[in-house]
């Protein structure tokens, strides 16, 4: 099989191995970092680079580690990639987590764990039984699991009713996250961990089932390297391609929260030796059980994509309220339709149509500015490759 030629992908990590173009196209933005004391050059803080996503360009103080970096790309307004934001022992510790914890019940409904035993435990068990070489076969099946509000796949939306607690620890991490690049009030609620294992992807969508407009996704990269691909508003804009690695998060908001993204690639033997060594450092597992997470996170990656789903302005009785409204008017313009071409009076149509929204009470000045409800994520998931340009961008 060719080498996959990755030279159109944006590598954060590694600035001057980048193209020309893609170069012009990076920019740093100092003010979001954490200074290192050691460093004369940075110890005075930073400057330039682009401001938050209201534009102003306001340092957000010391919330991230030493050695983060804070990007964005041109033309990606409200977009932040911040590199080694998340530490080589927080990645391991998150592993875990995401391995023994967010997988379960207790936390989510699962989709694709129904076999009986196929959850961690069994991974466990059976590498106990065969005295080595745990069986990851059913295990192996798992692509995703819900936090908080959990996503009604069917109905494409969150429900007010169908929840567990947002795990606190999580919320504070990633709430941290998004207000050092400039957003200070997300309050994650809804969580989806994305299990992929090699040669996994996910397609091309939008997440915007969420009802707050302004509030960002944070996404949370451990393990294997991927191919990351931020579009724009129509599926039909050319995607721009990048890495994200482990211990790398993006920060969707502002004009990109309503942008197309995809995974096309998950790429092996990728894991940082950092990661290894805190892994292998770790000694509150059983050394079997900690070989095992490390076996199967060495071969994958995870992601936490994390969401706000309510406020105090876009609360579910609002969007009931304008779902409403949108399927009365949906059906009062079938009435009007099929009585004009009944009658042959198609030039009535819109003077009708608009008579109809008013009667109805939904015309264009109600409700507004609400999110859709549709989320194309459902569609994509179980993850699957798309045909479109995103999966060409990043082809075997
Ligand atoms: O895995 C990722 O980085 C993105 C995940 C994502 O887009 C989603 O869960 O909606």
């Amino acid at each position: 099989m060719a080498e996959t030629d990755f030279s159109a992908v944006i590598d954060f990590h590694s600035i001057e191995n980048n193209s020309a173009e893609n170069q012009a196209l990076i920019e740093r933005c100092t003010q979001f970092e954490t200074p290192d004391p050691k460093d004369s050059k940075t110890g005075g803080g930073g400057g330039g680079g682009g401001g938050g996503p209201d534009g102003k360009s306001e340092s957000t103080g010391c919330l991230l580690p030493v050695g983060a970096r804070v990007w964005r790309i041109k033309g990606k307004s409200g977009f932040y990639v911040i590199t080694n934001a998340v530490t080589a022992a927080e990645q391991w510790a998150w592993t875990k987590t995401i391995i023994r914890d967010y997988s379960k019940a207790a936390h989510t409904n699962l989709t694709n764990l129904k076999k009986p035993g196929a959850d961690w435990e069994a991974v466990v068990k059976s590498d106990a039984d065969a005295g080595g070489g745990g069986d990851f076969t059913a295990w192996n099946e798992l692509r995703w699991s819900s936090l908080g509000y959990h996503y009604d796949w069917t109905e494409r939306c969150y429900r007010a009713d169908w929840k567990t607690p947002f795990p606190k620890d999580l919320n504070d991490y990633a709430a941290r996250l998004a207000r050092a690049v400039g957003y200070p009030s997300l309050v994650c609620e809804a969580g989806i961990v994305n299990y992929y294992p090699a040669d996994t992807s996910m397609g091309a969508h939008v997440d915007d089932a969420e009802l707050p407009p302004n509030q960002p996704i944070v996404s949370i990269s451990i393990g294997n390297r991927a191919v990351f691909l931020l579009g724009g508003p129509h599926r039909s804009t050319p995607p721009v391609a990048m890495f994200v690695r482990s211990g790398d998060v993006c920060v969707m908001g502002g004009e990109c929260r309503m942008a197309y993204h995809a995974i096309p690639r998950i790429i092996t033997n990728t894991v940082p030796a950092a990661l290894k060594e805190a892994a292998m450092s770790d000694t509150t597992l059983p050394a079997r059980e900690r070989d095992l997470m490390w076996e199967y996170l060495s071969g994958s990656r995870l992601n936490f994509n994390l969401r706000q789903v309510v406020d105090s302005e876009y609360t579910f009785e609002r969007d009931l309220a304008e779902r409403a409204a949108k399927k009365a008017k949906a059906q009062a313009h079938k009435i009007v339709s099929n009585a004009a071409s009944v009658y042959g009076a198609k030039q009535m149509t819109e003077q009708l149509k608009r008579e109809a929204d008013t009667a109805s009470g939904s015309g264009s000045g109600s409700g507004g500015g609400g999110a859709a409800s549709t989320n194309t994520a459902a569609a994509t998931k179980p993850v699957a490759t798309s045909t479109n340009t995103y999966s060409a961008a990043a082809k075997k």
